[in-house]
């Protein structure tokens, strides 16, 4: 009852932003993401053991991290088709120091997979984003490589809320994203409660689910023809209309930072220079860069310019995947 999962990040391209059932982490709106290579993390599971006990990135799990952790556990166990007794979770990301990409996406997804095939549970790749949403609502679209949809669904249980993949990796490998770290502090405000403040006090909210939902599909029909500048469009938007909703909360929300607007500004004069190169913003300061294979240096060279600290650039991601070496 012991198995090992390796799961990359993921980058939305049309957001997740507002919870309608916070204990399930049951979403507003569907959403379309990418998982991003190289960076990953590595989860293994063991059932039977003594007591439960959890220990990322060297270091034992306390508070709401371990209780995140726990809970999805809870649920394997709660289906209760054979006693499983307590667990081991050891988990390690091999993310850049700041790489300014949240690794719960990857390591919750990573946790559902070991977590299922350690239960000897068929690989399911629903089954398994519905389980990793448990942990955290953007780790359902890291269970699968490629472009992954998140649809919200309709039940109460959350049952058909998850993420489907819609095209894999190999289906537009010269995209790129090219990670900004203009700031490496740690937010004031995370994603979790920034969410839940915008949808309790932002007028605009309403507006925001509805276009989000819009907008699914047309990304999806985008990234079938694979033209870049119809994507990166939407992604602006996209991003811009998502940070609108929190800047409309009260208080009011803001993730951008002076460098953020500094950075966006440029990228518009890049464009008239005829360099194919777009931004979205996750719930931080630091923008990810959409891009092709081709401009990837210059995008690497714009944030830089723009006051980067470091740059990580990613490429299409595969799915997670069970390994046979385990970390204990
Ligand atoms: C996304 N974000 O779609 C959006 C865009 C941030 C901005 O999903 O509360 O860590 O665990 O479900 O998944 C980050 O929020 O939040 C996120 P929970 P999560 O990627």
């Amino acid at each position: 009852m012991k198995a090992t999962a390796l799961a990359h990040p993921n980058i939305a391209l049309v957001k997740y932003w507002g919870k309608r059932d916070d204990a399930l982490i049951l979403p507003h709106q569907s959403s379309l993401s990418l998982t991003l290579a190289p960076m990953s993390v590595t989860t293994t599971v063991e059932f039977g053991v003594a007591a439960d006990q959890v220990e990322i990135n060297g270091h034992v799990s306390k508070g709401s991290e371990r209780e995140r952790v726990l809970r999805l556990l809870d649920a394997l166990r709660a289906e209760g088709r054979q006693a499983l007794g307590p667990a081991r979770v050891v988990s390690r990301g091999d993310f850049p120091m700041a790489a300014g990409l949240a690794s719960s996406a990857a390591g919750f997804a990573a946790l559902a997979v070991a977590a299922r095939a350690a239960a000897e549970l068929p690989a399911d790749p629903k089954s398994a984003s519905v389980l990793s949403r448990l942990g955290s609502g953007s780790a359902c679209r890291s269970v699968q490589g490629g472009f992954c949809e998140w649809q919200r669904g309709e039940r109460a249980d959350g049952a058909d809320s998850y993420a489907v993949q819609r095209f894999d990796a190999g289906h537009w490998p010269e995209l790129r994203m090219v990670v900004a770290i203009l700031d490496r502090g740690e937010k004031e405000v995370k994603s979790r409660d920034g969410m839940k403040h915008t949808v309790d006090t932002s007028p605009y909210y309403p507006a925001w689910v509805k276009d989000a939902e819009a907008e699914v599909p047309r990304a999806r029909d985008i990234i079938a023809r694979r033209d870049l500048e119809a994507l990166g469009d939407l992604c602006e938007r996209n991003a811009w209309r998502m940070h609108a909703t929190s800047f409309a909360a009260d208080p009011p929300l803001s993730y951008m930072s002076a460098a953020t607007l500094g950075l966006i500004q440029h990228l518009r004069e890049h464009r008239k220079k005829g360099i194919p190169v777009w931004f979205t913003l996750d719930a931080g300061p630091n923008p990810v860069l959409l891009t092709d294979a081709a401009h990837e240096v210059a995008a690497e060279a714009l944030a830089r310019a723009c006051g980067a600290l470091d740059v990580v650039r990613c490429v299409p991601g595969g799915d997670a995947v069970l390994r046979t070496e385990h970390l204990f």
